[in-house]
């Protein structure tokens, strides 16, 4: 089916512009803080809008489902998204595809940085179970995944990453409150450049709340979102290693086959119909 140019949100019927939202106001459950949600609807760009559900949250909040007609028409031209420049490999074909490159296992570690105790997501992405159908990053034979967990202070992970002569360090990022998720990875992509420079490894950020167009900004290699499967970063990493392309010596001391930045990834007014995850 041929893509549409301009494009409105589906209800009831196609292009009626009907959509959802949810959200609190600090203003006593009533008709008032409906009157509220309502305006503030309006000015969203939801006209005519229904609140559809208002609860107390507490004397002095009101949390409120609203549904009604956006009037905005979101044009696809103008839809920038960050597209997979790479494969997606089984896992076979990773191993196969590290062995050659390196010649030696290529050591991931991994851990939730800050205070943040989200471990689920990491632990989706290394353990042996894995997550939606795929193994973990510790089921690939060419990998050695070191997980540290929970609420890993930074200096102790540039600290850890180094004694294991880390090729790539993913960290995992969940609470997003006072944009603590961009402030610990920067902190910790900053940390690993003045402890290293450019023998730093590859450092992957993920959580549900990043963008993959925050790699720059957060100044690590590759950032993965939402709904990410342990064959999309085990794939990213055979080829991150092939951007380098240069075999290393099994376990020499000190090197960092992946250690240097592999182009960022291409960004592209949509040709797709959704965001390709990255
Ligand atoms: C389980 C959970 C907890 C558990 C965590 C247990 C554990 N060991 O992980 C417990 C009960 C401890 C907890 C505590 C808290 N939580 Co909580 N928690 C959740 C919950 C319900 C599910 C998260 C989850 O496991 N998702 C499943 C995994 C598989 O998904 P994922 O994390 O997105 O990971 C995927 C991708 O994002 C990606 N990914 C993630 N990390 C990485 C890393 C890399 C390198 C890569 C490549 C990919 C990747 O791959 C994964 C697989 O696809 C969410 C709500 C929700 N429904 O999401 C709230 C939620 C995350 N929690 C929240 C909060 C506020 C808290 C607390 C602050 C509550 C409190 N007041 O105490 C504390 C904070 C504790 C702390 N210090 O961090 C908020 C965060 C809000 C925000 N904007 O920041 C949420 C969104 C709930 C909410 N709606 O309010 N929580």
């Amino acid at each position: 089916m041929t893509e549409k140019r301009h494009v409105r949100p589906y209800g009831d019927t196609s292009g009626d512009g009907m959509v959802q939202v949810s959200f609190t106001l600090p203003v006593a459950h009533g008709p008032r803080a409906e009157g509220a949600a309502l305006l503030l609807a309006n000015k969203m760009g939801i006209d005519p809008a229904m609140v559809v559900h208002a609860n107390p949250i507490g004397p002095d909040f009101t949390f409120f489902v609203v549904y009604g007609s956006v009037t905005h028409i979101v044009d696809m031209a103008e839809v920038v998204v960050v597209e997979r420049e790479y494969p997606l490999l089984p896992p076979g074909e990773v191993n196969t595809a590290l062995k050659r490159l390196l010649r030696r296992k290529l050591v991931v570690v991994g851990a939730c940085i800050g205070t943040d105790a989200h471990t689920v997501g990491i632990d989706a992405i290394l353990n042996i179970k894995g997550f939606a159908g795929e193994k973990g990053l510790e089921y690939y034979r060419e990998l050695r995944v070191v997980n540290l967990g929970a609420q890993v202070a930074v200096p102790d992970l540039v600290k850890r990453a180094r004694a294991e002569k880390a090729d790539a360090v993913l960290v995992s990022q969940v609470v997003t409150q006072r944009d603590a998720h961009i402030l610990n990875t920067q902190e910790m992509s900053a940390a690993f450049r003045e402890a290293m420079g450019e023998r730093r490894p590859l450092l992957i950020a993920g959580g549900p709340r990043f963008d993959p167009r925050m790699a720059g900004e957060l100044g690590v290699d590759r950032v993965f979102s939402r709904g990410t499967t342990p064959g999309e970063v085990a794939s990213y990493l055979a080829h991150a290693v092939a951007q380098k392309h240069v075999p290393t010596a099994p376990d020499a001391p000190g090197t960092s086959s992946a250690g240097k930045a592999p182009k960022a990834p291409k960004t592209t007014a949509a040709k797709k119909k959704e965001t390709v995850r990255a």
